[in-house]
């Protein structure tokens, strides 16, 4: 969605979430913001808003001069009718450039009522102000120099954070480090190519600017940093998205218990039914910072039941779109078949599988059953049961294992979390092979010079030096209105 109107207009807009709270909060950002909010509230200590302090709170009355009578110019000292009062509140003159925006914000705090927040906003708008698009206040702190791209991106990541690592580093992001990472790289390639270019302007002179093996070897070594910021891109994505982990089996071999042991609540009904879980039944939990959902699904039979056949389906799905399938299976029953008919539908690359109700059996058949099934399957297997807890701590460790590398936590590396980035950082990297095969090739250095601009422009839109309308367009409208 395309911002409409002018980056000079004065905006305003609810910048706290809808429903009932302590406070709320109605932000306006523009060059009469300071004007405009003069008309919508009288300061209690009767000094004009216009000469107050930057950054600090004073207690007003907030009208409505809409039914007031006065249409223009800042409230008086008069009395006011008591229609027109909406609230009482505190507002803060954030003078520029010191502020979120590097425009002069005011911001208005009343009570946090839908209907007060909504009041104040159109006194705004009645004295001069514009409703603000999604995103427009972090797009003007971008235009103004005040973030970079991924900073902007790193507030959207903040709000939206889903678990205490997410926000970790969002907040990694918003202070710069991504920022500084890729400007880092975007610096040497450009003065790389301002070598290569200036070999091709005196090339008749015979003068070389970088040597052939600098050249491969600076293009090596970008290339590896680049790589090395893409291998953290899944870790990047599950802590964004938080893992999607599904249970799936036969029916009757625990899975339902499964999950409410993982829950620590009793979500979903256990009976010794089979086929007693129809639909998919999904809960998250934190764990250590990493939000983890776990779907229950129905088990995998033959059936004539129209319910249960949409049941199977459903966790057929389930299980493509995951990013680890749990295979339980059954200990008791393997024991006494010796499980020739068991089939596991392994899709995912984290799959893994757990031998439940271990309690039933000896525990040599435990070991003889996990080595069988490590052998088919060729993947880990879990053994545990559900009823003793035995194990079960061992399937948390181990699917906490497979999504979070605890060296990530303490180090102040960064993680590329954004997929834009990581597009972009691709492109650079296909770029700079470009360029390494030119070089090889000994193909004259304008094929090497386009490459090396081409990879230094993907590390700019990461950062937005280089950027469109149509990028910026779809970035800031993710926002909400009032961010
Ligand atoms: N002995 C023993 N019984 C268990 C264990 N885990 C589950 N059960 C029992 O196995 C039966 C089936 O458990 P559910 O959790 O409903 O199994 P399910 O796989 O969800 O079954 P469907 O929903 O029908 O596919 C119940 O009677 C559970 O009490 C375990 O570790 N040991
Ligand atoms: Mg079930």
């Amino acid at each position: 969605m395309p911002i409409d109107g002018s980056p000079e207009d004065t905006i305003c807009a609810i910048a706290t979430p809808m429903g009932e709270g302590g406070i709320g909060i109605v932000r306006i950002s523009g060059p009469e913001a300071a004007h405009i909010a003069s008309k919508v509230v009288r300061l209690r200590s009767n000094q004009s808003l216009l000469s107050i302090s930057s950054h600090a709170l004073h207690v007003v009355d907030i009208f409505d001069l809409r039914y007031s009578g006065q249409s223009a110019g800042s409230l008086s000292d008069e009395p006011f009718d008591s229609t027109c009062i909406i609230d009482e509140g505190l507002v803060v003159y954030m003078k520029r450039p010191r502020s979120f925006t590097a425009e002069d914000v005011v911001e208005i705090h009343c009570h946090g009522s839908g209907v007060a927040l909504k009041r104040v906003c159109e006194a705004c708008v009645h004295a001069g102000a514009r409703l603000a698009q999604p995103g427009e206040f972090t797009k003007r702190a971008f235009l103004n120099g005040r973030l970079d791209l991924s900073q902007a991106e790193a507030v959207l990541d903040t709000i939206k954070a889903k678990s205490d690592l997410g926000l970790k580093m969002a907040q990694r992001q918003l202070r710069g480090a991504l920022g500084q990472q890729v400007g880092g790289l975007r610096h040497s390639l450009m003065a790389l190519l301002a070598h290569v270019e200036a070999g091709i302007d005196f090339s008749e002179e015979d003068i070389s600017f970088v040597g052939r093996e600098e050249l491969i070897t600076s293009l090596h070594n970008t290339r590896e940093q680049i790589r090395r910021m893409l291998a953290t891109a899944e870790t990047g994505r599950v802590l964004r998205e938080g893992a999607r982990v599904v249970i799936a089996g036969k029916p009757n071999v625990g899975k339902s218990s499964l999950l409410n042991t993982l829950l620590q609540e009793n979500r979903a009904i256990v009976t010794d039914i089979p086929g007693t879980t129809r639909d998919l039944i999904e809960e998250s939990v934190d764990w250590r910072g990493l939000r983890v959902t776990f779907v229950d699904t129905a088990g995998l039979r033959e059936t004539c039941d129209v319910v249960e056949r949409e049941g199977i389906k459903r966790s057929r799905l389930a299980q493509e779109e995951s990013d680890m399938v749990l295979h339980v299976v059954d200990a008791a029953e393997l024991a006494k078949s010796g499980g020739s008919d068991l089939t596991l539908s392994i899709l995912a690359r984290e799959d893994l599988v757990v031998l439940n109700k271990i309690d039933l059996v000896d525990s040599t058949s435990v070991v003889r059953l996990c080595e069988s099934l490590s052998q088919r399957f060729h993947h880990t297997v879990v053994p545990l049961s559900v009823h003793t807890g035995e194990g079960v701590q061992e399937l948390k460790r181990v699917i906490e294992s497979r999504f979070w590398d605890p060296s990530l936590e303490s180090s102040e590396g960064f993680i590329i979390t954004n997929l834009r980035h990581r597009l972009a950082l691709e492109r650079a990297v296909g770029c700079l092979d470009e360029a390494l095969v030119s070089v090889d090739g000994g193909i004259q250095p304008e094929f090497v010079a386009v490459d090396l601009r081409g990879a230094s422009d993907a590390l700019g839109e990461i950062v937005g030096v280089v950027t469109t309308d149509d990028i910026l367009d779809r970035i800031f409208s993710e926002f909400c209105i009032g961010k």
